[in-house]
């Protein structure tokens, strides 16, 4: 460090001094998580048997998140921030571990982990160790609401957590390798839509060390101005800092973090008690400082220190190369830890009152714990908006609209908490939830002009046409003890695939972390679904987020597909109620025909799955079940049971209606799954099940593999074929349309050998005479368009 009276800045020689040797420390921690298993505090020389047999862990980018915590402590404690810090370089997890270790929270919420030369030693033991902690900003991680595992996300999520937390600054760091990724890209416009009088503040930092795993970043080899440029094209204030001089940086930081706040202060104040409602220019900072800043500078005669050899274990040979172990200990001795901890090992005082204190910490703060927050929403009863039956499927209903008056209802019994908002890809209108807009409108803060409708600076639906950011908003929003909904056409949710995995992931570990309070559901509704994309074609119609979300583990994940409106109402009251899942709602927009009233619908969910025993005629039990999931699918079986009924007056049919999916497991793998008695008694052994699926096939197949009558399991669903053509049609590309279930159920019950030959016959004549149909009138058959269930 320069000699630091010649360095003009805000902070005093005294602070400066603490905040250096507080940088210090957690860089020292760092490295010695990184290594270390023994001889934590170099009270010897350093031998091979003190370093891990295992060097795992990343460097590169922990000096510079270090950097930033002790400016963000200073802040936090000079102005009394509520301030939370998101990581999107999340590997550097020993950098933020040993941050919440030199305040105290993480002795807090670990005990074993002591103030003391034991404590850092285990500190070091457990970081990248067989059921130690991970290298990451994992959910393990005292303060952390973002892994940062997979990057691209920090900025979205970090803005979810401001939403509606007028009094919270959400520090961002943002890799400079990140920010090229295509979530992140998008995320830089998330200031359209933060109000400065009702949400929190936003703080990006792009730390711009140059480089990722093994290459410059784009951003650092573009002109500075060129770079200021793309943020300000992003609407942002951009704000640099630049060197490697520790003292020069600390002034030079400290200085531009206290103009920056001040603007933040003056925006707020501006918004707040001025009136403004201008969009401003927030604050963000360029932070060009080297990568594996104080390391190693050069090793086996290569430049690492500012290189991207720094990514992740400077000196990977210290085991075998005894310049390697002088190196790391020369490294380590470099931070002067004698002079950071004492005799007993722990940190001095002199030093630790610097950081704030108390629920101030970082790693204390509630925000980034939000289960600790979480009020729960205000739900109107739902059977106030349940849709009339008059005659089972003789009305047709838009169950998605009638979802809608719910939604609507939800979001205003609880804007005064301000704690619900709905997220969409530019499709709550088309997707006929729009009446939820109704009385809060679409967050905006760009600019309106007068042909817009419920545009809003307060809105709490939010509408942006970036699946990413609707995700990832909607998971900082949650992570932060909110309540949230989200809908998408079917097709175009994988773009978010790997979030939802990310998410997910997040969710089970927590499960194992008491610490962690339950946080709210991430709730999706799917509509817009694959056998009503016909307007669309082939581009519109996959069903497959259903398969991902099945590889996720049981305790997170529920897949619901109501099959009419009043199913979908008793469904979305639950999950709004629920915590700590994925609910995946699967549910049509298209009027269509109504099946259960709604305290049939209810019993009809709690359960799960079930006969419908006024669509049956199973007594003495069946020949024949016609099991169906999802609303067209339903429609088909339901269908094809009353031309079955037609041909074949005495045949004992049994119609299964599944809402829970889970349901079909077995209860061993999955809490919502059917003990084998009941399924057995649904579906009897040695009984053919012709099932109508609204996904692909072997979802039912790798759901009922175990079950007993598994063999006798017949699934037609959607095999990818489509275009675009009529409603019916795209059933019968998919052979899961009515005339293909009645001639399954012929050829599979025994007893019905004689008819077959008669019934193929039949069946091909049928779809002949609908393909002609189709081809010259551009429409439906009118007595397939205008089918009804014959009421009995
Ligand atoms: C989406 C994604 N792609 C690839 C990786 C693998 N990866 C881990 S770190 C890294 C480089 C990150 O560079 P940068 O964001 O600049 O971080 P820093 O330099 O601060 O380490 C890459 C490519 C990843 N974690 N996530
Ligand atoms: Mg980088």
């Amino acid at each position: 460090m320069s000699e630091e009276s010649a360095i003009k800045g805000p902070l005093s020689p005294q602070l400066l001094s603490k905040m250096d040797a507080y940088w210090r420390a957690a860089n020292y921690l760092s490295v010695g998580q990184i290594y270390l298993k023994d001889n934590a505090l170099l009270e010897r020389p350093l031998t091979i048997d003190d370093v891990k047999p295992r060097l795992l862990g990343h460097w590169g980018t922990t000096p510079g998140l270090n950097f930033l915590y002790v400016h963000w402590n200073r802040l936090i404690r000079e102005r009394g921030l509520d301030m939370i810090f998101v990581i999107g370089p999340g590997h550097g997890g020993p950098g933020i571990v040993a941050n919440t270790y030199l305040e105290g929270s993480y002795s807090e919420i670990y005990p074993h982990i002591e103030q003391n030369a034991d404590g850092i030693k285990r500190l070091f033991r457990q970081f990248s160790w067989p059921y130690g902690i991970p290298s990451h900003v994992a959910p393990e991680t005292p303060g952390s609401i973002h892994e940062g595992g997979e990057l691209g996300y920090s900025l979205v999520h970090a803005y979810g957590a401001a939403f509606d937390n007028p009094n919270l600054i959400v520090a961002c760091v943002v890799g400079d390798g990140e920010a090229e990724t295509g979530p992140l890209a998008t995320s830089w416009h998330s200031n359209k839509f933060l109000n400065p009088a009702t949400d929190g503040a936003v703080l990006p930092i792009l730390h711009l060390n140059g480089y990722k795993i093994a290459n410059p970043t784009v951003l650092a080899r573009i002109p500075h101005g060129e770079l200021e440029e793309l943020m300000r094209g992003y609407g942002y204030d951009p704000f640099t800092i630049e060197g490697d001089d520790p003292a020069v940086l600390h002034q030079q930081a400290a200085g531009v973090f206290d103009t920056m706040l001040d603007r933040i202060a003056a925006i707020q104040k501006a918004a707040r008690e001025q009136g403004s409602t201008a969009r401003p220019a927030w604050p963000m900072l360029i932070m060009r400082t080297p990568k594996g800043w104080t390391g190693p500078k050069i090793v086996d005669g290569k430049p690492v220190e500012n290189t991207w050899r720094a990514h992740q274990v400077p000196l990977d040979g210290v085991r075998q190369n005894p310049e390697h172990l002088r190196q790391l200990e020369e490294w380590m001795r470099s931070y002067k830890p004698a002079e950071l901890f004492d005799e007993k090992g722990k940190f001095r005082e002199e030093f630790a009152e610097i950081a704030p204190k108390g629920r101030e910490r970082m790693g204390m703060n509630a925000h980034a714990n939000g289960g600790l927050l979480l009020t729960p929403l205000t739900i109107p009863n739902f059977r106030d908006f349940a849709f009339k039956i008059e005659g089972r499927g003789r009305t047709d209903g838009e169950a998605t609209r009638i979802l809608g008056h719910l939604l609507h209802a939800v979001m205003q019994a609880n804007m005064d908490t301000r704690n619900f908002r709905v997220f969409g890809p530019d499709e709550t209108a088309s997707n006929r939830i729009d009446e939820v807009e109704v009385g809060t409108g679409k967050a905006w803060m760009a600019e309106t002009l007068p042909v817009d409708e419920n545009l809003s600076q307060t809105g709490h639906v939010m509408e942006v046409l970036s699946e990413h950011m609707c995700q990832g908003w909607l998971e900082g929003y949650l992570l932060t003890g909110r309540h949230g909904f989200f809908s998408c056409y079917e097709a175009f949710i994988h773009i978010v695939d790997s979030m939802v995995n990310q998410h997910a992931k997040w969710l089970k570990t927590t499960h194992e972390i008491p610490w962690r309070k339950p946080i709210a559901s991430l709730n999706y509704l799917l509509t817009s679904l694959v056998w009503r994309q016909d307007h669309n074609g082939f581009s519109h119609q996959d069903p497959g987020f259903i398969d991902h979300l099945l590889n996720k583990k049981a305790d997170v994940v529920r897949i619901y597909l109501p099959p009419d409106a009043n199913t979908l109402l008793s469904v979305a009251d639950h999950c709004l109620r629920s915590r700590n899942y994925i609910n995946l709602i699967v549910a049509g927009k298209q009027p269509a025909p109504q099946w259960l009233s709604i305290d049939e619908a209810v019993t009809h969910c709690t359960i799960g799955l079930g006969t419908w025993q006024w669509a049956s005629n199973d007594e003495g039990g069946p020949e024949v079940v016609m099991a169906c999931c999802g609303d067209v699918p339903t429609m088909e079986a339901l269908a094809a049971v009353s031309l079955l009924r037609t041909r074949i007056p005495d045949l004992r049919i049994r119609v299964v209606n599944v809402v829970d999916l889970m349901a079909l497991q077995p209860t061993s793998e999955h809490p919502h799954g059917l003990p084998d008695e009941l399924f057995d008694q649904l579906f009897p052994v040695d009984v053919p099940v012709i099932f109508a699926f609204h996904g692909y096939p072997w979802v039912i197949h790798r759901l009922t593999y175990r079950r007993h009558n598994h063999e006798n399991i017949h699934v037609r669903g959607y095999k990818e074929e489509g275009t675009t053509t009529t409603p019916f049609d795209m059933c019968v590309l998919n052979n899961i349309d009515r005339f293909q279930l009645t001639l399954d159920a012929i050829r599979r019950v025994p007893r019905l050998k004689a008819e077959v030959s008669a019934a193929e016959q039949w069946y091909s004549e049928e779809i002949q005479r609908h393909r002609l149909y189709v081809s010259e009138n551009g429409d439906d058959l009118p007595e397939v368009k205008n089918w009804r269930w014959p009421e009995r």
